[in-house]
């Protein structure tokens, strides 16, 4: 059936121009902020977060070369690195977070691409998270086709796998796998029926161009990713791109009012880097659309503000968690 043609749906579009981007994000402030926030009341509840918790199910040892990352074997960092974790232990930290009103556990390992005897043991993971009534989400590196099935036969709802930059500014940040290798994997994830979530990390040293360059790519995919996060280099110490100057807190404003006109149904998510804003400017991502944030002390390995910080916010903002999407029979399980 064809999609009515409502002023909604006109809002989506796939062929984005660098040029049309560039020139939302020079708009005057207050004139991209009033657009973002009437799309983003267009497509979704006005007052609403959705809340997702971490947890890194493999830390470090990654062959990785990513410049960003604390993980990659390529660089010392002092993360303690430690093997898949046991089914027990994922079980209570989603327990956890759920308690706490976090509706999604998001898992992420620091490999480049499974093996599939890894994926399978990744699929209990899902499938004992799924039976707490949580969404789930894993990144797992590079995934092959047959792979991604089998998450979604898991029941996986969402696999992370961000482009991270600009394809210019790509190969100065990873040498060791390509940007066409990540277009692969979101591919097979899409294919598998699984919902995308992709986005990229701001604060890198790159320009405004790279930045609309990585929205560009983003919003012209076949199809929107359903979540994208919007994070800022976390700069942890030991890695190449310590000591990187910080990116002005409105520009990640507007990077996210860009993102959220761009890509209207997404949930935009105010990912890594809060310990580093205030509430003030936080308030403004939220004003330009952002629509998701992780809670909890940790991200992978890195700090985030405390649980109680953020309902603080939360509170002060007047802004409300939103519910469990799916409610199921199995929620009230122990
Ligand atoms: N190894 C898998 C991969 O790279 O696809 C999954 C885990 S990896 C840590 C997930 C994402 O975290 C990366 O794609 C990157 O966007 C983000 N990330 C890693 N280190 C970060 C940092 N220091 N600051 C901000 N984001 C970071
Ligand atoms: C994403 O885009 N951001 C999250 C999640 N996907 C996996 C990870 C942020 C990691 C920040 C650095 C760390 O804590 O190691
Ligand atoms: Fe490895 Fe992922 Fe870190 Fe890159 S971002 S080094 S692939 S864990």
């Amino acid at each position: 059936m064809r999609e009515r043609d409502t002023l909604a749906n006109r809002d989506i579009r796939h062929d984005w121009r660098l040029d049309e981007i560039l020139a939302l994000f020079d708009r005057p402030l207050n004139d991209l902020l009033f657009e973002a926030q009437s799309v983003h009341r267009r497509h979704h509840p006005a007052n609403e977060v959705q809340v997702s918790t971490l947890l890194s199910i493999k830390t470090g040892g990654c062959p990785e070369d990513c410049k960003y990352c604390p993980q990659s074997i390529h660089y010392r960092t002092g993360v303690e690195t430690h093997n898949l974790l046991p089914v027990a232990q994922v079980k209570s930290a989603a327990r956890k977070a759920r308690a706490a009103g976090s509706t999604r556990f998001c898992m992420g390992a620091a490999w480049r691409s499974p093996t599939d005897s890894q994926v399978r043991r990744v699929s209990v993971l899902v499938e004992t998270v799924k039976d707490l009534g949580m969404e789930t989400c894993v990144t797992l590196g590079m995934l092959t086709g047959s792979q991604a099935r089998e998450l979604a036969r898991a029941g996986l709802d969402y696999y992370n796998h961000n482009l991270d930059t600009s394809p210019e500014y790509y190969r100065e940040i990873i040498t060791t796998r390509t940007y066409q290798d990540r277009l692969d994997t979101l591919a097979a994830v899409r294919a598998a029926g699984i919902k995308v979530c992709c986005g990229g990390i701001v604060g890198m040293g790159e320009t405004r161009r790279d930045r609309a360059g990585l929205l560009a790519q983003l919003a012209n995919l076949p199809e929107h990713p359903e979540s994208v996060p919007i994070n800022s280099l976390v700069r942890v110490a030991g890695t190449p791109l310590d000591g990187t100057e910080p990116l002005p807190p409105l520009e990640l404003v507007r990077c996210i009012a860009v993102a959220r006109i761009l890509m209207p149904r997404s949930v935009v998510r105010l990912s890594a880097g809060r310990t580093e804003l205030s509430e003030e400017a936080q308030a403004l991502c939220f004003l330009a659309g952002a629509g998701s944030i992780f809670c909890g002390d940790l991200l992978l390995t890195t700090p985030n503000p405390s649980f109680d910080t953020d309902m603080a916010m939360l509170g002060d903002l007047g802004l409300e968690r939103q519910a469990m999407p799916r409610p199921s029979s199995e929620e009230a399980r122990p």
